[in-house]
């Protein structure tokens, strides 16, 4: 049975987006598309974060969704958190078109993503390889500029 949820992205300025799962069964890696607007162009952290929750904003979907007590790392590391997805690219019109393939998110069990919220960052996440502290943690991302609730779709 195909799996599909969507999220849409908004946050306090003009950032905002939609962003599309399909997951064609549960052993199969999870194909993430769609875009966001409002963003300066270059590179932007984009994860899942723990919480469905954004009662306080963004800010109150907690730390990336880690599951496994891992650290931070990019979305091709062996470890990683499972919210892991790395960084999306926005062009010189602000939008960033998103197609990520990704083996380790999951649209259904004990770890799936859906309720959580899916955050886009200020700025570009390090990928854990930034030689401090908080690149473990969250890649030094900085701000969350728009953020969603990861929900079931038909
Ligand atoms: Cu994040
Ligand atoms: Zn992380």
């Amino acid at each position: 049975m195909v799996l599909k949820a969507v999220c849409v992205l908004k946050g306090t300025g003009e950032t905002s987006g939609t962003v599309y799962f399909q997951q064609e069964s549960e052993s199969e890696p999870v194909r993430v598309t769609g875009e966001i607007s409002g963003l300066t162009p270059g590179e932007h952290g984009f994860h899942v974060h723990v919480f469905g929750d954004n009662t306080n904003g963004c800010i109150s979907a907690g730390p990336h969704y880690n599951p496994f007590n891992k650290n931070h790392a990019g979305p091709n590391d062996a470890e990683r958190h499972v919210g892991d997805l790395g960084n999306v690219t926005a062009g010189a019109d602000n939008i960033a078109k998103i197609d990520i393939t990704d083996k380790i998110i999951t649209l259904t069990g004990p770890n799936s993503i859906i309720g959580r919220t899916m955050v886009i960052h200020e700025k570009e996440d390090d990928l854990g390889r930034g030689g401090n502290e908080e690149s473990l943690k969250t890649g030094n991302a900085g701000g969350r500029l728009a953020c969603g609730v990861i929900g079931i779709t038909q």
